[in-house]
């Protein structure tokens, strides 16, 4: 079985761990790491770390089999033929957004991790250092 999900991981944390490794219990686990221009698109915001250190990153995890570019949500279709993926594993932040494309793989949508986000980890370490500034 091949297992394929997408993502930006930025300032990778305990949820995207958490989402590679249930996706991996599925199979051999594929991963699209969202370009830079893509998030931009995606967040309006530039991730912190770039695509090719987020890429080398995810690509180090023992859940992780390959890694490739994600460069446009709509190309998703082609990635999941290309790769021959059987199964598509996303967060349930995404739940519906991918129903389309169960003609071609079947589309799974796990619980996200509670309580963390890049977005969140941002807004801790700013207040922080604001603390740390009074
Ligand atoms: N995630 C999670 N728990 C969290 C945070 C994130 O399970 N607390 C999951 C998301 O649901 C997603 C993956 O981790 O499946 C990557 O999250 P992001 O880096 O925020 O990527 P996202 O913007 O959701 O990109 O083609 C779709 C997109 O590229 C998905």
């Amino acid at each position: 079985m091949k297992v394929i999900t997408f993502g930006t991981f930025d300032l990778f944390h305990i949820g995207h761990l958490a989402i590679l490794e249930r996706a991996a219990e599925y199979g051999q686990l594929v991963v699209g790491v969202s370009t830079d221009a893509l998030t931009y698109k995606k967040k309006k915001r530039y991730p912190v770390y770039n695509e090719q250190q987020r890429a080398r990153i995810v690509a180090a995890l023992s859940a992780v089999s390959e890694v490739f570019y994600e460069e446009s949500l709509e190309k998703k279709r082609k990635y999941i033929i290309e790769r021959r993926a059987d199964l598509l594993v996303m967060g349930d932040d995404w739940k519906g957004n991918f129903d389309h494309l169960q003609d071609v793989c079947k589309v799974l949508y796990l619980e996200r991790t509670p309580s963390i986000s890049t977005t969140t980890t941002i807004e801790t370490i700013i207040d922080r250092s604001t603390d740390v500034a009074n």
